[in-house]
């Protein structure tokens, strides 16, 4: 909560200082400038830019993150030893074994995100995101409520629109070459947390249930989204970095996801106008989830609300481009290609393989 404050305060100073008339380093995308690639972070970043009054902005990114196997804390454990021996919560309830029976070996998340952006003057820049999400988790259901048989596998599904977003980047200071605002937004429970899929028990039952945490849409709570970013130029080096963080106001189904603090820091090299490539650093530290479904429950790592959170490292490179002439002159195409370096995790808890985005935006 210290960082709520913090950046509370930094907006209430930059707010009293007067709106800086000129906007020079807010990037206009119009106009017969050169346009730089490097105009924007990696495209994994968000709420990295403001805009030039008037200006409105359209983009699109698709992500799909990766996971695979599993570990506690930063060492990797084998489905056979996650269920015979990590003990199951919920044992003394019916049908409960003693141990977890139930190991999530892979996920795939897939996310489209759709993202506008206006700016009502120089200083401010509003921006809403809308995400639609699919995930998809592969477990492996051990036989019984002890020993090392494979009973079989299955795959669970969830679908839909997640958390729509909206924030206001708010300039704080403007250099010669470098810029600082605030980020202060909020995410809205539009996402679903009620997801359901049939699952295979230990017992050989296919029943229906209401999926963990992990696989549903949305944080089911109000999250305050505050952060602060700084951008930075010279000549063809830019570099930037960004402290963002997920406060969850109240709860949803008698649980709250956790908070969550995000910091990013980038370098990028610009050859040629049209194009940039970057390097990112990005670390986030997750608490685990307080509270607890009571319709979430099973021999499995993933309705243990104990298994989340974690502290996770993740390494970037990534390709900016704007097209310079002709029908898409202004439109930017960028990827950028992640893997984690380092994953101390809640666990058992799956691990992270790789993240991919690549994303386009426009601006009019
Ligand atoms: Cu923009």
């Amino acid at each position: 909560m210290k960082i709520t404050k913090l950046v509370a305060t930094a907006l209430c100073l930059g707010l009293a200082t007067p709106a800086f008339a000129d906007g020079s380093h807010i990037h206009s995308h119009s106009g017969d400038k050169i346009l730089r690639a490097d105009g924007h972070a990696p495209i994994g970043v968000m709420g990295d830019h403001r805009h030039a009054a008037g200006e409105i902005m359209f983009s699109y990114r698709f992500m799909r993150m990766n996971m695979e196997g599993n570990r506690i804390g930063t060492t990797d454990v084998s489905p056979l030893q996650i269920a015979t021996t990590v003990p199951n919560r919920f044992f003394g309830q019916p049908m409960q074994p003693p141990t977890l029976r139930v190991v999530p070996t892979e996920m795939t998340m897939d996310m489209h995100m759709f993202g506008a952006m206006y700016a009502p003057n120089n200083r401010v820049t509003l921006m809403a995101m809308l995400p639609y999400i699919t995930k998809e988790m592969d477990h492996l259901t051990f036989a019984g409520p002890a020993g090392p048989g494979v009973l079989g596998g299955f795959r669970t599904k969830s679908e839909g629109f997640g958390d729509v977003k909206v924030s206001a980047l708010i300039g704080l200071w403007e250099g010669q070459n470098s810029s600082v605002h605030a980020n202060l937004g909020l995410s809205l429970p539009t996402g679903s947390t009620s997801e359901t899929d049939d699952i295979l028990t230990p017992l050989n039952t296919r029943p229906t249930v209401r999926l963990p945490y992990a696989m549903q849409l949305g944080s089911g709570t109000y999250d305050v989204l505050p952060g602060i970013t700084f951008m930075g130029r010279s000549g063809n080096l830019g570099y930037g970095a960004q402290l963002t963080g997920v406060f969850r106001l109240g709860s949803d189904n008698g649980y709250t996801l956790g908070n969550e603090v995000k910091a990013n820091v980038w370098g990028s090299v610009q050859p040629a106008p049209w194009i940039s490539l970057s390097g990112r650093l990005e670390a986030i530290t997750l608490d685990d989830i307080s509270g607890i479904d009571p319709f979430i429950r099973g021999p499995v790592q993933t309705a243990d609300p104990n298994n989340y959170g974690g502290d996770i490292v993740t390494a970037y490179f990534g390709v900016n481009t704007i097209v310079q002439s002709g029908a898409l002159r202004g439109h930017r195409f960028a990827v950028e290609f992640g893997m984690p370096v380092y994953q101390d995790l809640n666990g058992p808890q799956m691990k992270r393989e790789w993240t991919l985005i690549a994303g386009w935006q426009k601006a009019f």
